[in-house]
């Protein structure tokens, strides 16, 4: 199927459109029979006529099933009883309530897709969201349909001596032919994507949780045996999650045990299958030498995430994919206000906005901008976004502080109590907060259904005799795909004012004494209009105002500051994040100055103010040196990206690395000595305070091997060869690598040689390995990059290894990528192109999220967006292309 032959053949499906199903799923009773290179699905469903849709027809969804027997009320159906297709089998059954079965043979061997049933290395495993379950049986594939589950695993005894599903065991036993079983029973109604099963040769550890109500939880948490030293921190990680969601949702878990299982082969983070997680190994295995900080920190996000799914999105559940974010963006949030309260609240903002503005921000001002709660989509798996699930999160952020704790806790409390066991929209969610707080949510729901990101446009005025300070502020949201004309969105905007000595009080004019909070220098003013005023009072002198406090909204912020009131804003400010953002914005005004003077052959010098503000900072050991880390840090080049107009990508690379040097050079004694101050190798330990001393650190020893010599070689090394833990090693690796000097890529080519040697049986480790060289921004790239893709360590059809390797190289190596000298490469754009095809027969969906560099080709300057645009059509006519790629790269072209 090329382009054209797709258009037709490719159904866009509709928010509008949606109907209740013909038929309810009431039970749903699986055999299923594994042996070496097939398995047999035996389905008994109890199906009952929706007495609300008049249409007869039963429809169920079927994908690369083989039809073995089908039966209604235990007679055999005639073939022409029932019509099947390449994804039905549909039929008018006789009766209303009935009894159907079939039988089908699957091989699960040779899925690739990595959806329904398939096999991991030495195990089988299956994801059904979104549409998996299709893949495993004849079934109403959609999450309205909720069913009660029982299933029947068998396996051979001595390859799968663990079989698990969903729920409690009730029953298992030896067969003939050294084979077992085991049946599984899920007490509580659940959708189809939420079904799974797992078997294989696998070791656990165990623990037990006691839940507020004093019930005692099994805790489980199975690996490859090899793996079982690493899963420590993932239990406890699960503990603590169950724990918060008690104390702060009222939520108790609701089964006897639950349990995760860790898979190699996994097309993304993890899943929340009922009682039973599936993750990532990447996502669940942690111990000091193999795993970063990052890595703890991400293990311990994903778990909770995963665990809160119980009550966000599997007691309560959507009604159909257009409401993902209900169930994504209310997740995501709270495992961040998890991990907020797990470690420092302000570190974890500023990476959460860090990661939200430079990736979220390029989806949505692109041609995939969608809304949280999308009215269209051809394949859902396309829009398992960044959107649905980062910006979701700011909008159901935004209702809470809007609402404040209080409420939003009734808010959550009424709405769990009021859909326990039902499939919801967004709406339902915004009503209940509504509802508790007896707010006018109409206007706020526009996040829910309008794309894009607004930007604000604010001005002020001081006016001395009267001492009152305005502020005015325009909303505008550029174009999207669905939208061209916005309307306003309502916008909590959380402000300060600072003054020479700090903070001031404010009072709005319409405010009287009592009025006031106690907090009396910080306030959040409702945008809800087009340009809007808001009057301050008794304001003794002309402020800097800080906006945009904590990013209290998904925007972008247009107010003229000059150097100097950022200055004043980074060392004054009380709130930390907008103090983080001072020096972001100061510095993306010096990287400003770099890309200028390189536009016009002009040659560049370094602002001091940035130096002054980064030496105060570095003399200041009394700062959260994490934030102190994330400070000195320049904005990554996506960010930049993100605000230029046309995006020269090797200018922007080019400028961010002058600016790193330029600091590098004028602070060198500075992060020599705060590096030698830290450097001291300690023992081990996983807390926030040497998390921090680590990050600190390994920042000053990244600037230090800007242009390294002797000495600060030799401290790479020291650091490299001695380090207890693999974000040391890791960080002191990278620094060389990425030092642009001939002594220090010598050095990099033996320790590269070396960590191998060191790790290769650790999968997880070897990843980042792989990274690091994909993203290797010395000249050469492409070359690099096609010999890991021939390395013992590369594996064509793992996930993980894909994205360490093709992804790290398309989507932070920007020297090489975008490297259009030569011709034949143009970029790494061909080589990208020609990697899709050959994933995309294998396993689509990775095809289809590799794509996403190609597709913002409008946004940067010609040549390169003509060039990434030549590929995206050679890709529009290649035949067989899957749902996933057509739908990216037809709105791409569009
Ligand atoms: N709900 C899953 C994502 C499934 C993606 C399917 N293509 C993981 C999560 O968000 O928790
Ligand atoms: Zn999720």
């Amino acid at each position: 199927m090329n382009i054209a032959e797709s258009e037709t053949a490719m159904k866009t499906i509709y928010l509008k459109d949606y109907q209740q199903p013909a038929y309810w799923i009431k039970k749903t009773e699986l055999d299923v029979a594994i042996y070496s290179g097939e398995t047999f699905v035996q389905s008994k469903l109890t199906i009952e006529k929706n007495s609300a849709v008049q249409s007869q027809i039963l429809d169920l969804h079927g994908e690369n099933l083989e039809l073995l027997e089908i039966k209604i009320d235990g007679r055999n159906l005639a073939e022409s009883e029932y019509t099947l297709t390449d994804t039905s089998l549909s039929l008018t059954p006789p009766v209303q309530n009935f009894t159907l079965e079939t039988r089908v043979r699957i091989e699960p061997e040779k899925n690739t897709s990595l959806e329904g049933l398939y096999r991991s290395r030495t195990m089988y495993c299956t994801q059904c969201e979104a549409e998996g379950f299709r893949k495993i049986t004849y079934y109403l594939d959609r999450p309205d349909v909720m069913s009660d589950f029982t299933t029947r695993l068998s396996a051979d005894k001595t390859t799968c001596p663990v079989l698990l599903s969903n729920g409690n065991l009730i029953d298992s036993g030896d067969l003939d032919d050294s084979r077992h079983f085991a049946v599984w029973h899920d007490p509580h109604q659940k959708p189809a994507y939420l079904f799974a099963m797992v078997a294989g040769d696998l070791a656990h550890i165990e623990d037990s949780f006691t839940t507020c109500s004093g019930k005692q939880v099994c805790l489980k948490i199975f690996v490859e045996p090899k793996d079982l030293t690493k899963c420590d921190h993932a239990m406890a990680s699960l503990k603590n999650a169950m724990r918060w969601d008690e104390e702060q949702y009222g939520r108790e878990y609701d089964l006897d045990i639950f349990m995760i299982v860790a898979v190699d082969d996994f097309n993304m983070g993890a899943m929340e299958n009922k009682g039973l997680n599936i993750f990532n190994t990447s996502c669940v295995l942690a111990s000091p030498e193999t795993t970063t900080d990052a890595g703890f920190q991400r293990v311990e996000g994903v778990v909770a995430h995963e665990y809160f799914h119980n009550w966000t999105g599997n007691r309560v559940t959507c009604r159909d994919w257009f409401q993902l974010s209900l169930k994504e963006g209310f997740t995501v949030y709270r495992d961040s206000e998890f991990s907020a309260d797990m470690g420092s609240r302000t570190v974890k903002r500023v990476e959460d906005v860090a990661f939200l503005r430079t990736h979220q921000f390029a989806e949505d001002a692109g041609p995939m901008a969608h809304p949280i709660r999308p009215a269209s989509y051809m394949e859902i798996s396309n829009f398992y976004t960044l959107t649905i699930y980062e910006k979701g999160c700011e909008v159901v952020r935004m209702i809470a502080n809007l609402l404040g704790p209080e409420l939003f806790r009734q808010g959550s409390d009424l709405y769990f109590q009021r859909h326990d066991g039902e499939a919801v929209t967004t709406e339902d969610f915004v009503a209940a907060m509504a509802e508790v707080s007896g707010r006018d949510l109409t206007q706020f729901g526009h996040w829910y259904n309008q794309a894009g990101t607004p930007e604000l446009t604010i001005t002020d005025e001081y006016d001395e005799n009267s001492r009152q300070y305005t502020l005015t502020i325009s909303q505008y949201t550029p174009p999207t795909p669905e939208l061209s004309e916005k309307k306003p969105f309502h916008i909590p905007l959380r402000v300060g004012l600072i003054g020479d000595a700090g903070e001031l009080a404010l009072t709005l004019a319409d405010e009287t004494v009592e009025d006031l909070p106690s907090d009396n220098t910080d306030r959040v003013l409702e945008i809800t209009e087009t340009t809007q005023s808001f009057v301050f009072n008794n304001v003794p002198e002309k402020p800097v105002p800080s906006l945009l406090r904590d990013f209290s909204a998904p925007v972008k912020i247009k107010y003229n500051y000059s150097r100097d009131d950022l200055c004043a804003l980074a060392i004054r400010d009380s709130n930390g994040f907008n103090r983080y953002e001072a020096v972001q914005n100061l510095a993306m005004a010096v990287i400003d100055d770099a890309l200028n003077a390189n536009a016009s052959g002009a040659s560049f010098t370094l602002d001091s103010r940035l130096t002054d503000i980064y030496r105060q900072l570095l003399a200041q050991p009394d700062l959260d040196q994490a934030m102190l880390a994330y400070m000195l840090s320049l904005p990554a080049e996506g960010y930049i990206a993100e605000q230029q107009t046309l995006i020269d990508p090797l200018a922007i690379h080019r400028a961010r690395l002058q600016v790193k040097s330029a600091l590098a050079q004028a602070l060198h004694a500075e992060f020599k000595a705060v590096f030698e101050n830290l450097k001291a190798i300690v023992p081990y330990s996983a807390d926030a305070q040497a998390i921090a001393k680590r990050s600190l650190k390994n920042v000053c020893l990244s600037y230090l091997m800007d242009a390294p010599g002797e000495q600060e070689l030799s401290l790479c090394l020291e650091q490299f060869q001695s380090a207890n833990n693999m974000t040391d090693e890791m960080a002191a690796l990278t620094a060389l690598v990425m030092a642009d000097n001939e002594q220090a890529q010598q050095a990099a080519e033996q320790a590269l040689a070396s960590f191998y040697n060191k790790w290769k049986n650790e999968a997880l480790v070897v990843n980042q390995w792989l990274a690091l060289q994909a993203r290797n921004t010395a000249a050469g790239g492409l070359t690099r990059v096609n010999a890991l893709m021939q390395h013992e360590a590369y594996d064509s059809t793992n996930p993980n290894k894909i994205r360490s390797v093709i992804g790290s190289f398309c989507g932070a190596n920007t020297p090489n990528f975008h490297n259009i000298s030569d011709p034949a490469a143009q970029g790494g754009y061909a080589f990208l192109a020609q990697q899709i095809r050959e994933l995309d027969a294998k396993n689509p969906q990775i095809a289809a999220r590799l794509l996403s560099p190609l597709t913002r080709w409008r946004r940067y300057a010609a040549p390169f967006s003509e060039l990434m645009r030549e590929q995206l059509q050679e890709l529009a006519q290649q035949p067989g292309l899957s749902p996933d790629c057509y739908e990216v790269v037809s709105k791409s072209l569009a």
